[in-house]
C-alpha cells in the first residue's frame, strides 16, 4: 500500500501518471488482482477483506485525484507561458491601420470649416418631432414625416433624417452671432445602390444680425469650400426648393470623370450636384424665438463627397468593411 501511494506522488508528468493508473487500476491491474483473490477468502472473512480492499482503493484514488489535479495546473501553467504573446512586441511588418475614407472625407470638410472659426456641434441621434421636423418647417403631415421614410421609436422618439436638429439645439441654447457646422450619422428608409439607412452629412449655419449676412457670403464660402475639397473646378449655383430655406439653391461641380465631356456618372450632363444651400426660412428663426437675424444653411452627403473624391462607383462598399478597399486609403 505504501509502495502503491508512492508510485502515484512520484509521476512528475501526465503521461507517467496514466501508466500509474493503468498499472493500479487497470483490468489487469494490482487492484484488480487484489480482488480476484475473493474467491479463495474463506466465506466468515469474505466481508472483512472486500471492506478492507474497497477503503484502500477508495483511499488511493483520492491520492490519485489530487496527483492528477496538480500535473494538469502545471501543465496549464507551462502551456500559458509558452503561448503568452507579448501584444506590445514591435512587429516590424509596418503595417500601419487607416481612418476609414468616409472619417477621412469628414475629417477634410471639418478642418475647412474649423480655419474659419466654425463650432462644430454633434447632437443626438435619437430625436422628437419638434426638433428633428416642426421648428425646421416641416409641420405636420408633411411627406417627409412619412412612417415610409423616417425610423420611428414605439414613444414618438425618431432617428434623426437629418442633422438639421443640431442647429436648433444650439439656437436654443445660444444667441447669435453663430457659426456652425453639425456633422455626423443620419437616418432614413432607404435601401438601393445610392442609398443606405445610414449616411452621414455635415450641414452648416451662419446666423449674425439682420443685414450683416447675404446670399453672396454663402456662395463666396461654398465656392471656396468646394475648391478646397475638389481642387480646380467650376462651379455654378442652381434655384431649388428646401422647406428650411428661402431662397434655396443647389450647388454643382463641374464633372470631374470627363472634364464636363459628359459620362455615366453626370448624366451626360457635365455637371455634379454636391450640396444643398439656402437664407435661412424665417419660420425656423421664429421657432427658436430669434428676432431680427438673418443667416445662410447648407447641408451634404458625406459618403457622397467621399465617392466623387476617391472614384467608388458602389455606394455600399462604403459599408463592408472590405480590407481590399480599406487599404487603399492607408
Ligand atoms: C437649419 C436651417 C437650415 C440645411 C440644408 C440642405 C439644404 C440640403 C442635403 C444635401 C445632401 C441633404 O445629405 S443630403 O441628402 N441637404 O440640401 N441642407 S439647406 O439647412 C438648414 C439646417 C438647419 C436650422
Amino acid at each position: 500500500m505504501e509502495n502503491l501511494e508512492e508510485k502515484i506522488v512520484q509521476a512528475d508528468t501526465l503521461e507517467a501518471l496514466e501508466k500509474v493508473r493503468v498499472e493500479l487500476f487497470g483490468k489487469k491491474g494490482v487492484l484488480s488482482a487484489q480482488f480476484a483473490k475473493m474467491k479463495d477468502i474463506p466465506g466468515p472473512e469474505k466481508k472483512a477483506f472486500a471492506e478492507g480492499l474497497n477503503s484502500q482503493k477508495s483511499q488511493l484514488q483520492s491520492i490519485f485525484d489530487e496527483r492528477l489535479t496538480i500535473l494538469k495546473n502545471a501543465e496549464m501553467e507551462r502551456q500559458l507561458k509558452a503561448e503568452a504573446i507579448d501584444v506590445s512586441l514591435y512587429t516590424g511588418s509596418g503595417e500601419k491601420g487607416a481612418l476609414h475614407p468616409v472619417a477621412q472625407t469628414m475629417d477634410k470638410i471639418i478642418d475647412y470649416f474649423v480655419a474659419l472659426n466654425f463650432s462644430v456641434e454633434s447632437g443626438t441621434l435619437v430625436e422628437d418631432d419638434f426638433h428633428n421636423f416642426e421648428a425646421l418647417n416641416l409641420p405636420k403631415h408633411h411627406p417627409a414625416r412619412d412612417m415610409q421614410d423616417t425610423f420611428y421609436f414605439a414613444d414618438g422618439g425618431l432617428l434623426r433624417t437629418h442633422t438639421s436638429p443640431a442647429q436648433i439645439r444650439t439656437m436654443l441654447k445660444e444667441k447669435p452671432p453663430i457659426r456652425m457646422i453639425a456633422p455626423g450619422a443620419v437616418f432614413r428608409r432607404d435601401y438601393d445602390l445610392t442609398h443606405t439607412p445610414m449616411f452621414h452629412q455635415v450641414e452648416g449655419l451662419v446666423v449674425l444680425e439682420k443685414g450683416e449676412v447675404s446670399f453672396a457670403n454663402l456662395k463666396s464660402i461654398l465656392t471656396d469650400f468646394l475648391h478646397h475639397m475638389f481642387g480646380d473646378v467650376e462651379i455654378r449655383f442652381r434655384p431649388s426648393f428646401f422647406p428650411f430655406t428661402e431662397p434655396s439653391a443647389e450647388v454643382d461641380i463641374s464633372c470631374i470623370f470627363c472634364k464636363s465631356e459628359g459620362c455615366r456618372v453626370c448624366s451626360h450632363t457635365g455637371w455634379l450636384e454636391v450640396l444643398g444651400s439656402g437664407v435661412v426660412d424665417p419660420n425656423v428663426f421664429k421657432a427658436v424665438g430669434y428676432e431680427n437675424v438673418s443667416g445662410y444653411a447648407f447641408g451634404l452627403g458625406v459618403e457622397r463627397f467621399a465617392m466623387l473624391m476617391h472614384e467608388i462607383p458602389d455606394l455600399r462598399s462604403l459599408f463592408e468593411g472590405d480590407i481590399r478597399l480599406l487599404e487603399q486609403f492607408r
